[in-house]
């Protein structure tokens, strides 16, 4: 949270010239846990995703079509907008570089920074990666390519404008030590303190002429230049504190409240435009910095890159249609800790579905509700007090008390993982208590009461954890267990406590949650 109490996260804005593939869900799910998390502790949040527009790629990949690359753009942006919705991702705006209110801003910025003396023109030669739309020296080349791509690069000398970023490198290095958190991972704030630590940083050139791209930002100061993709690009996260805001703040005049971001999620690929770039244009321009920068791991299919040559790429609407997109989202983030590589196989889902969804939750889900049915006519029985009573809840509340400190925590260091693996433990020691019990045994009534309400109520919460993981899972839950509402209208503290389920509550039990899959691949 920032100090007004607001929560404001952002994914990268994603480039138009393809299809959303899984590395591009990750962040943007990444993004919808937190945001979801924060909403349900009662913050107000702010959870912005959208698209990157202009520049060589996406013009590139307009002109292959035969299309102008903002028609391009308006057909692309479907893509990912209908993928949110499938995922069922919950932003409060999504923020293309084509709005007139973006653009408006851009310019302003570049103006302000132009009038400061902080952007200047200058005869300028070097080696340019035409794809990754990057100038180089002589000596970044590696074996004469592209150091990052290792594609061949070209010559250019031409007039240009340049951002005088050289300036705020002691800055940014004093700013790093003093912020821990600023960039995370820690391997990822050493790794740029490193390179701040042993490079001089250059200037940045923040423009291109129009003869040899067209498809940008003009320069308010110059005509014949537009902006380069990743200073307009940037700007994103803070031109739409100017227009983009969740409807009720919308109504008030506090738009600049929301300005600084409290996480910029993003991978591991784009972590220097943002460390160095991004802090730098803002240390220029006397704005708060982001509380933090977070670069997660980069995620390869069968263990190899993913690329159009290699026809590889996954597309996530196949594996939402074949799994469900709760499936998808709980490998992603219970599969890898957030922020390591990872790598993404069909087989290593169907692995996770079949043991911790079908298995565990399932399992759990169905055998409850069954015998709910079954003993007690689909009706939540009222505990009874005695010994036993006592005891059961002594043992399953324990575990949820126990969650309910180091949930917030992990979630608030972004260990996902670790929040889901706890969740899982509590599911697991739930059914082998069930197994244990063999409650359907019970002779004594009261006892087979009690055991059956302890279910119901760890079910009522596990659906509470895990909703900003499993929306969709964790509401199924909440409407089978015959609860009114959207888990979402509610505030954790309203439903956190035991004992929140009244008794009489007719169940709905419906379709099984994670049918176990069969299929050999
Ligand atoms: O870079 N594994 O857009 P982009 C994990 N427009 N995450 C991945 C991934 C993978 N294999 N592939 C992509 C751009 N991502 C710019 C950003 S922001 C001001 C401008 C995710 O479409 C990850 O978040 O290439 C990565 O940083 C982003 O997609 C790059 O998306």
């Amino acid at each position: 949270m920032n100090n007004t109490g607001k929560f404001y996260v952002t994914t990268p804005i994603y480039y138009v010239n393809d299809i959303p593939h899984i590395g591009h869900a990750y962040t943007t799910i990444a993004a919808d846990i937190l945001a979801r998390y924060n909403r349900l502790k009662g913050n107000e949040v702010f959870f912005l995703t959208g698209t990157d527009e202009h520049g060589q790629k996406v013009e590139k990949a307009a002109k292959e079509k035969g299309l102008q690359p903002k028609k391009h753009a308006d057909i692309m942006v479907e893509n990912f907008k209908n993928l949110w919705e499938t995922l069922n991702i919950s932003n409060d705006a999504f923020i293309r570089t084509t709005d007139k209110e973006h653009i408006a801003t851009v310019q302003k910025i570049l103006q302000e920074l132009y009038g400061k003396d902080e952007i200047e023109k200058r005869s300028y030669s070097g080696w340019y990666c035409t794809p990754d739309e990057r100038f180089w020296t002589e000596k970044d080349l590696v074996d004469g390519n592209c150091p990052d791509c290792k594609r061949p690069v070209e010559q250019i000398q031409e007039e240009n404008y340049f951002f005088l970023m050289s300036r705020y490198q002691q800055r940014l290095i004093d700013y790093i030590k003093t912020h821990d958190s600023y960039i995370l991972p820690e391997t990822r704030r050493n790794e740029v303190l490193g390179f701040l630590e042993n490079n001089t940083v250059g200037d940045l050139c923040v423009s291109r002429p129009k003869h040899r791209l067209s498809w940008g930002i003009p320069l308010p100061f110059d005509d014949n230049f537009v902006t380069y993709v990743w200073f307009d690009a940037l700007v994103n996260y803070y031109s739409a504190t100017k227009y983009l805001l969740p409807h009720a703040s919308r109504l008030t005049p506090h738009a600049e409240d929301w300005w600084p971001a409290v996480h910029h999620l993003i991978g591991k690929d784009i972590l220097t435009t943002h460390s160095v770039y991004w802090s730098t244009m803002l240390m220029a321009l006397d704005l708060p910095l982001p509380k933090n920068i977070f670069a997660h791991g980069w995620w390869t299919v069968n263990g190899k890159k993913m690329s159009k040559s290699l026809s590889n790429v996954v597309n996530p609407n196949e594996i939402i249609d074949k799994y469900g997109a709760d499936a998808f989202r709980y490998f992603l983030f219970r599969e890898v800790p957030f922020g390591l590589d990872g790598d993404f196989s069909e087989e290593a889902l169907i692995n996770r579905f079949n043991t911790d969804l079908a298995n565990g939750l399932g399992n759990l889900m169905s055998r409850s509700l069954t015998m709910i049915e079954k003993y007690r006519g689909g009706e939540i029985p009222d505990a009874v007090e005695s010994k036993d009573r006592e005891d059961l809840e002594k043992r399953i509340n324990g575990l949820f008390s126990s969650i309910q400190i180091s949930y917030d925590d992990f979630i608030e260091r972004l260990q996902f993982h670790h929040a889901l693996a706890q969740l899982w433990k509590i599911i697991s020691e739930i059914n082998e208590y069930i197994a244990l019990a063999v409650p359907w045994k019970e002779k004594d009534e009261g006892t087979l009461s009690n055991i059956l309400y302890t279910l119901a109520e760890s079910l009522r919460l596990i659906a509470v954890y895990l909703f900003p993981f499993m929306p969709g899972t964790a509401n199924e839950i909440w409407r089978q267990l015959g609860l009114e509402g959207d888990i979402s209208k509610f505030r954790f503290e309203e439903i956190k406590n035991w004992e929140r389920i009244k008794t009489g509550t007719c169940i709905k039990k419906g379709r099984q949650l994670f049918p176990r899959i069969i299929e050999k691949l």
